[in-house]
């Protein structure tokens, strides 16, 4: 009999959402519960590709907007092969934003359509279950003012948000919108229970490949 495989998860959501703080319990509370389970957060600022993305964010460096797009993806892409390796191997991962991110913002912009934002994501593993973290402006707001990186402000965010609801349309993804207004722990309860059906559901079906 084949390995049993380990799931996808991605967390997305609006900006101050939780989504680093749930990525970091849910990890933790499933590798307690005696799985194994790992995380990667998007962008992966540590690689040489992720430092390009990083100085663009903290405007140390202006990129042409096509080229940052291909960077985060090739910022997923370079993780591909051991995230597939872990994939079979048992492993959980979890992922802190994934290519909706990508698309979402890049969108936002304005002059990409959603289907040139998608293509170069194509073909990425497809996340087993993806966990929408919803949670209002106004609460947002109570979570402390923006940063000062790119794309942190209210207009900006709210057109991130329409593509966000843009991309779930899409019923060929597993997609679940929990209510990030919740304390971190109720919130953990809810998404480690979801997270632990999909274990369940995925562990004897392939891996399939994202928008394909
Ligand atoms: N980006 C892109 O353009 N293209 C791509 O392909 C990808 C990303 C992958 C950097 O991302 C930027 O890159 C991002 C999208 C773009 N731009 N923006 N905006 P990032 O992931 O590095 O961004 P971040 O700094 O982690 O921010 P975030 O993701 O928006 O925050 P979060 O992870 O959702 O929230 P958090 O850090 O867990 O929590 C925020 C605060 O709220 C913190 O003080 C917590 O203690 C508090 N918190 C969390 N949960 C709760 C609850 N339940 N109650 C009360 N307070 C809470
Ligand atoms: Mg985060």
């Amino acid at each position: 009999m084949a390995a049993r495989r380990g799931a996808l998860i991605a967390l997305e959501g609006v900006d101050r959402a939780g989504k680093s703080t749930q990525g970091r319990r849910l990890v933790q509370g499933l590798r307690a519960a005696g799985h194994k389970a790992d995380l990667i957060r998007f962008p992966d600022r540590t690689t040489e590709i992720g430092q390009l993305i990083s100085s663009y964010l903290v405007r140390e460096k202006d990129l042409e907007d096509h080229t940052v797009h291909l960077l985060f993806s090739a910022n997923r892409w370079e993780h591909v092969p051991l995230m597939k390796e872990k994939l079979h191997q048992g492993i959980t991962i979890v992922v802190d934003r994934y290519a909706f991110s990508g698309v979402a913002f890049t969108n936002a912009k304005g002059n990409f359509c959603l289907d040139w934002c998608k293509q170069p994501d194509v073909g990425l593993p497809k996340p087993d279950l993806i966990l929408f973290l919803h949670l209002s402006p106004e609460e947002a707001a109570e979570r402390g003012n923006y940063g000062h990186e790119r794309y942190e402000s209210s207009s900006f965010q709210e057109k991130v948000l329409q593509s966000f609801y843009c991309l779930m349309e899409d019923k060929t993804l597993n997609w679940k919108t929990v209510d990030a207004s919740q304390s971190i722990e109720d919130l953990h309860r809810e998404i480690k229970s979801i997270a632990e059906k999909t274990m369940e559901e995925v562990q004897n079906k392939p891996l399939e490949e994202l928008w394909k």
